[in-house]
Order: structure tokens, then C-alpha cells, then sequence
């Protein structure tokens, strides 16, 4: 039997394990990849390991997301990142250069390659057949040192596309779709791989859409294959060189088969709050509207853009909407302010960002009480937009410009004559906002900011776990629950005693209060826990704050990772309605833990002294994530090891 792509990538970059899909295997990385709010975390982890040069093929680091400097601190973080780039052997991308991902596909991915970034949409690499994950900080600091990315290995799951997509019927459509049937937790534990003869008919764009949001299915990563499609955009980026076919054998075997036939999809739109709450958009058309935000990682390329300014030319803003549109890099921002389209879009009344996440990560652009905003993004998570009451919904550019223009949910079909947009056959390619690493790293010094605090350090994991359960939370709690962004808690990133003031504000404020009054305990939680982003800081920040272990019917995979790294056990119901028996500020024991991981057991008892119950908890950790686990977290750990 055949191999499938995933799994020809992972082969070539295996270290060690089986690819025996739940076993841990390591693999190489050869590209990382940060962004600013997670990156000074990173870096100073990375300095923590002593490393004097990145050990990749080539790391960048990205300002794009605390682009609003409102105070002091953002611009401090930036002279800090930007130094330590310098310094040690990484590509720096400038403010205003763009969004991560959007740049980094242009400028910098590899089919064939592997890529690791400090951001959970770093799967937006996929749409060029590279292998690209999201991890925490720590992990691709450890990937930036040389070191091997642990991982379960994943199963594959083919998602089949035949025929061709009809008009006004876009990429976005298309993982909404899959997240309609997969769910936010069908891809946990598993890579989405596309397939089918329907893939030639999607733009490199178009699937760096889809893989992109893959994200939000729990997946590992989503992939496509390269192809010709691949390397036309490549070489209209001036780096056909980079270029490599890359795809799975005829015969290769999946895990799961999903078929998707691209001539019958329709508009489709996610609802609040989630982004498998997805529904047609002509089931809810007529639904008023109050803002329209274009941009973000996942849609905000030439293609997309084109689009909303075809449809708005000659048009306007309807008068009840605020229409916002951040353009991915300033690649399409310059060429859509060079071909005329921008003056259409400023013409109809959008108010243009700069390049940069901006208002998908709550930084600015806050909808009004109680507002409906249809976002372009990736991600409608209850509050994320900055505004508790507003719902969000997510879908593609086409749907979201005919709202802006008729003030309500509209099919864009409705729209008339379908946008015409050539690729271009040359992109402009000016690469002066990235910055390359000194010649002369010794003459550079690291410039920190009174807002860069040391990183908090962790003990080793004590014999007997106890204290009371300082939170009970349901289902798909995500990390925007637990470490929330936005402008106001985005800034503290490189604070951790101050970020950590905020922990679950939005489920319940009093939290860091008590943790602290209490002197730490335990989290328990439902199915998916920790699902999202990538931010290790909603680890961090509860580790600041005592917190031993988190108790859960199951863990999304990035967040668990993290909590290992932070010295944070990540244990699970053996019956998750046990969960039922385990109330909020129960004390808790969990005697002799640290001896029966040593050990090797795989179950412990929890006592509930105060329910008076015992229950029976399991874990899934590796042998060497039990000593990460024991050492403290991945840092003690390397430090211990070398
Ligand atoms: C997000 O979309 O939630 C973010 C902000 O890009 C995060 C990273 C972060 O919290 O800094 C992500 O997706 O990993
Ligand atoms: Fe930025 Fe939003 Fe993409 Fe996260 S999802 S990287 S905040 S644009």
C-alpha cells in the first residue's frame, strides 16, 4: 500500500518512533516561525537554552498582531524581538509587513518542508504541501535550539473534492463545509489531507484558506499536494526554485475518507458562537447586519480582496454598516493600491487597516453592543471580537462584501455577474520589510523593556497533589476563555504576573483572586479543553498561578502540550461521568502521583474529601513527557538534560 503525503513528509523528518498513529514519534523541523504575541515568550525561553544561533533552515520573526500601540509596551516588544532576531540568526518581518501566515506563504514556505510557528494557524503553510504545525512558544524555541518537535502520530484523513467550485462559491465555503461535518473536535488527533481531482481547480490561495481553518478542527495540520497550481504561484513570486511536486502515492490507505463534490456547495456561514455552527447562508439571509470585517489570516489575499473591491466598485457601504478591511501583507496592499482597487474599496466607504491581525484578535474594532459583525476570520468565539454581547459569524469574502452593501445577510449570488480576477503572473515582490540576522551578532545588544518581566520558574512535580478545585468549566472551553487577548490583556504577553490578573476574566473574574488566596489547586473541565489558539501563555499563567493539574473529560492538542511543557498534568476522567461527582472548591487529593508516573502506571486515584467519592483518573503521557512532567516542564528539563 501506498503512502499519503503526510505521511511521505513525516517519513522523511522522522527521528524516532513508529508512525503508528497515537504513538509519540519526533520529527526535524527545518522552519519556525513566531509572531509577536507569543514570540517574546519564545525568545526568551529560546535565550534560556544558551543557543547562540538558530539551528533551522531559517526562522522568522513577525510583528502582526500588538501592531495598536496604545501604551509603551507593544513598541518595547517589538525593539526587544527585533533585537534578539538580529542577534541570534533570525529573519525579522517589520510591523506593516503583514500577517504571519499571508507572508510567510508568499515569501518563505517549501513543499516537502517542515515548519513549526508559535501560532495555531500555522497550517496556512499546508496550501503549499509543506508540513506546518502550531505548538507553544517553548516548543518551537526547542525546534529553533535543534531540537525534535514530539508528537502523537497522527491519523490521515483524506478529504476527497470533485468538481469544480460555481460562482460566488469560494474557499471558506469549502472548510466551513468540512467543519459542518467534522465538527471543532473531529480533526483532534489527526492530519487533513486533500485530495481528489477537484484540487485543481483551487488557487494556492484558496487552500492556504482551507488549511488555514483547519485549525479550528482540532487538526494537527491540514495539507494539500503541490502540483502545478503550486508552482505557477511560486514562480510568480520569483521562487520557482523552491518549488517540488510533492503527493500521495495512487494506492495510498487513509484512516477516514470525506467527499466533498465543489459544484454543489453553496454560500456558507458559520454562526455564533462557533466555528462549526454552520448553516447556508440563504437559511438565515435577512438577518441585519452592523459591521463587516475583511481580513485576517485566512482571507485576506489578492484574490479576496479583488473580490470585495470588484463588488463594491461604483457602490456604498450600506449606511447602518462600519465595513473594516486589513489586507493579509503589504504585498496586496501595495498592488491593490497600485492596480486602483484600494481607491474603489476607500471610494464605497471601508475603513482600511494596516496589515496586521487588527480586529480578529480584538485589537480595535470592537462591535457595538449587542451587534451582529460578519468577519472573514478564522475564529467567533464568544467575546473575542472585544465585545461580550456581539455576535460574530465567519464566512467568506463574497458573502461578507454583500452584506456591507445591503445591511443584511445576503446570498452573494444575489449580487448578479460574478467577479472576474486573473492571477497575476507576477506578484510584486519587494522583501525590504524583512530584516536579515546581523553579521556581527557579538556587536548586538538585546533591548528589554520595563514591560519584558523574567520568565516564572517551576518546581518539580511534588509526591501527593492537593488542594480544592478552583474552577469547574463545561465543554470546548477554548484558550480565548482562558487567557483571553484583545488590546487591553494582548500588551501584558511578556508579563506574566500581570497577564495573569486575567486568567478565565471572561467566565469568572474572581479566579486569580482565589487561586491566589487559596495558594493554587486544580482546573476540571468537559471534552476538547483548551481548544484554539496556540498562546502557551493560558498555561503559564495558570502554573503563575498555582495551579497543579487539570482535570478533563478530553484535551485539544496544543494546549495539552503546553501544560506538560509549564509542569501542568493533564489527567482525565477514566469515566467521564465522574466529571458529575467533582463540584467547584471541593478539596482534592491525589496521592503519591510523581511515584506512580515514575513508575509507569497509567491510572491514580482522586480523592474528594469533600463529596467523600474516590474516582479513578488516567493520563496519556509519553515516557519522555513524564519526565518533562516530573522535571517541572520542558525548560527544567532541558536544562537538566542539555
Ligand atoms: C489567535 O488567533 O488566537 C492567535 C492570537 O493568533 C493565537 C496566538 C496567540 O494567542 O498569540 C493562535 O491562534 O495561536
Ligand atoms: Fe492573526 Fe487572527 Fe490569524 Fe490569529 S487567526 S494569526 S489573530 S489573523
Amino acid at each position: 500500500m501506498g503512502l499519503s503525503l503526510a505521511k511521505k513528509i513525516i517519513k522523511n523528518h522522522l527521528i524516532e518512533g513508529e508512525m503508528e498513529p497515537g504513538k509519540e514519534i519526533a520529527i526535524r523541523i527545518d522552519h519556525t516561525l513566531t509572531q509577536d504575541a507569543t514570540g517574546t515568550m519564545a525568545y526568551l525561553q529560546f535565550e534560556a537554552m544558551g543557543v547562540p544561533k538558530v539551528r533551522t533552515k531559517r526562522s522568522v520573526s513577525y510583528i502582526d498582531h500588538n501592531t495598536l500601540q496604545a501604551g509603551f509596551e507593544n513598541a518595547d516588544d517589538h525593539a526587544y524581538l527585533q533585537s534578539v532576531a538580529a542577534k541570534h540568526g533570525i529573519f525579522f518581518s517589520r510591523p506593516g509587513n503583514g500577517i504571519c501566515h499571508q507572508v510567510q506563504l508568499e515569501r518563505f514556505d517549501i513543499p516537502g518542508d517542515t515548519l513549526l510557528g508559535s501560532d495555531s494557524h500555522t497550517p496556512t503553510a499546508g496550501g503549499l504541501g509543506m508540513l506546518a504545525m502550531g505548538a507553544g512558544g517553548l516548543d518551537v524555541a526547542a525546534a529553533m535550539a535543534g531540537q525534535p518537535f514530539f508528537l502523537p502520530m497522527p491519523k490521515i484523513c483524506l478529504v476527497k473534492l470533485t468538481g469544480k467550485l460555481q460562482p460566488w462559491v469560494s474557499a471558506k465555503d469549502v472548510i466551513l463545509e468540512v467543519l459542518r461535518i467534522m465538527s471543532v473536535k473531529g480533526g483532534v488527533g489527526k492530519i487533513v489531507e486533500y485530495g481528489g481531482d477537484g484540487v485543481a481547480s483551487l488557487s494556492a490561495t484558496d487552500r492556504a484558506t482551507i488549511t488555514n481553518m483547519g485549525a479550528e478542527l482540532g487538526a494537527t495540520t491540514s495539507i494539500f499536494p503541490s502540483d502545478n497550481v503550486t508552482r505557477e504561484f511560486m514562480a510568480a513570486q520569483g521562487r520557482e526554485s523552491d518549488w517540488r511536486e510533492m503527493s500521495a502515492d495512487p494506492d495510498a490507505e487513509y484512516d477516514e475518507i470525506i467527499e466533498i463534490d465543489l459544484n454543489t456547495l453553496e454560500p456558507m456561514i458559520a454562526q455564533p458562537h462557533m466555528p462549526d455552527n454552520v448553516v447556508k447562508v440563504s437559511q438565515i439571509a435577512g438577518t441585519k447586519v452592523d459591521q463587516v470585517a475583511i481580513g485576517s489570516c485566512t482571507n485576506s489575499s489578492l484574490r479576496d480582496l479583488m473580490v470585495v473591491a470588484g463588488a463594491l466598485k461604483g457602490k456604498s457601504v450600506h449606511p447602518t454598516v462600519s465595513l473594516v478591511i486589513s489586507p493579509g501583507s503589504k504585498q496586496v496592499f501595495e498592488m491593490i493600491a497600485r492596480n486602483g482597487a484600494l481607491a474603489d474599496l476607500i471610494s464605497a466607504g471601508a475603513r482600511v487597516l494596516e496589515s496586521a491581525c487588527g480586529p480578529c484578535i480584538g485589537m480595535g474594532q470592537a462591535p457595538k453592543t449587542n451587534a451582529v459583525s460578519i468577519r472573514t476570520f478564522n475564529r467567533n468565539f464568544e467575546g473575542r471580537s472585544g465585545t461580550k454581547s456581539a455576535d460574530v459569524y465567519l464566512a467568506g469574502p463574497e458573502v461578507a462584501v454583500a452584506a456591507a452593501i445591503n445591511g443584511v445577510v445576503t446570498d452573494p449570488r444575489k449580487l448578479g455577474e460574478p467577479i472576474k480576477f486573473d492571477y497575476p503572473e507576477k506578484y510584486l515582490v519587494d522583501d525590504k520589510m524583512v530584516i536579515a540576522p546581523s553579521e556581527t551578532p557579538d556587536k548586538v545588544d538585546i533591548i528589554r523593556g520595563p514591560n519584558i518581566k523574567p520568565l516564572p520558574e517551576n518546581s518539580t512535580l511534588s509526591d501527593t497533589l492537593s488542594g480544592k478545585v478552583l474552577l469547574k468549566v463545561g465543554d470546548n472551553i477554548t484558550t480565548d476563555h482562558i487567557m483571553p487577548a484583545g488590546a487591553k490583556v494582548l500588551p501584558l504577553r511578556s508579563n506574566i504576573p500581570a497577564i495573569s490578573e486575567f486568567v478565565f476574566a471572561a467566565v469568572d473574574p474572581d479566579f486569580p483572586k482565589r487561586a491566589k488566596e487559596i495558594g493554587g489547586g486544580f482546573i476540571v473541565g468537559g471534552e476538547n479543553y483548551g481548544q484554539g489558539s496556540s498562546r502557551e501563555h493560558a498555561a503559564l499563567a495558570p502554573m503563575y498561578l498555582g495551579i497543579k493539574a487539570v482535570i478533563v473529560k478530553s484535551f485539544a492538542r496544543i494546549h495539552r502540550q503546553n501544560l506538560i511543557n509549564f509542569g501542568i498534568l493533564p489527567l482525565k476522567f477514566v469515566d467521564s461521568n465522574d466529571y458529575d461527582r467533582i463540584s467547584q472548591l471541593d478539596d482534592i487529593e491525589i496521592p503519591n502521583v510523581a511515584a506512580a508516573l515514575k513508575k509507569g502506571e497509567s491510572q491514580f486515584d482522586l480523592v474528594d474529601k469533600t463529596a467523600n467519592v474516590s474516582i479513578k483518573l488516567t493520563h496519556d503521557l509519553s515516557a519522555r513527557e513524564i519526565d518533562v512532567a516530573l522535571a517541572g516542564g520542558r525548560l527544567n528539563y532541558i536544562k537538566m538534560n542539555g
